[in-house]
């Protein structure tokens, strides 16, 4: 299998959409950035969603931004468009297109990214192939709407035992007194939506976050 992460690129992933921040999307992706964050997901959702050109132009943009901090960058769902613009890959869901579907047409070192909220779907996402599995909702969210119940730190571990060396990713709820607590769980990356984009100051926040992810 060709290693196209390793599970320190995943270490402090950050996900956001337009709809998580009240400033300029693009200034709170730079300011996590330059933290440290090791890992961008666009998960553009929900009301007042870019759409069509003017989400290919962010997208651009956002693709631009990562490049130049040197950090992968994937799109949630929009498997067309992250090919069309060369993002490293996509993450999807289980509602989503399939690894199988996806994988013949994608580039070869294409990421892909699954959620996974049980140890059955983590298993099969195992099988078909994912890079990483984002694990979760780990503790209760606001954030999305319709995410499950939470599996807590425990199902993380169980998760993390049975799919061995796929990396692992923590979502849902996630803020900086979990971090170390979560890696010692078993999680290879913890992912955060709105602990950085609700921070005071997201570069900081991002920076602290890289230096508990790095303690265990
Ligand atoms: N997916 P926050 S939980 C996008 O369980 C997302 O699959 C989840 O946001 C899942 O860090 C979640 O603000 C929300 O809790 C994460």
């Amino acid at each position: 299998m060709v290693t196209k992460i390793t599970p320190a690129d995943l270490r402090v992933y950050f996900i956001m959409g337009s709809q998580n921040t009240r400033e300029d999307p693009l200034v709170t992706i730079e300011r996590a950035l330059a933290g440290g964050v090791t890992f961008f997901q666009l998960r553009e959702k929900g009301k007042g969603a870019k759409i069509g050109e003017e989400k290919e132009e962010f997208v651009r943009k956002i693709k631009a931004l990562c490049k130049s901090y040197q950090v992968p960058f994937v799109i949630n769902d929009d498997v067309e468009l992250a090919i069309k613009i060369g993002a490293d890959g996509v993450h999807v869901g289980q509602e989503d297109e399939s690894i199988e579907s996806i994988k013949k047409r994608c580039p070869k070192d294409f990421i892909i990214g699954v959620s996974s909220t049980n140890l059955s779907e983590a298993e099969e996402a195992n099988r078909a192939g994912a890079d990483y599995i984002g694990v979760g909702p780990i503790y209760p969210t606001s954030t999305k709407a319709d995410a499950k119940m939470p599996i807590g730190e425990e199902g993380l571990t169980e998760i993390k035992d049975a799919v061995g060396e796929l990396p692992v990713v923590a979502i849902g709820g996630i803020k900086l007194q979990h971090v170390i607590r979560l890696r010692k769980a078993g999680a290879d990356g913890v992912s955060f939506i709105s602990a950085i984009c609700n921070a005071e100051n997201p570069e900081l926040m991002a920076k602290v976050m890289s230096l508990h992810a790095s303690i265990y």
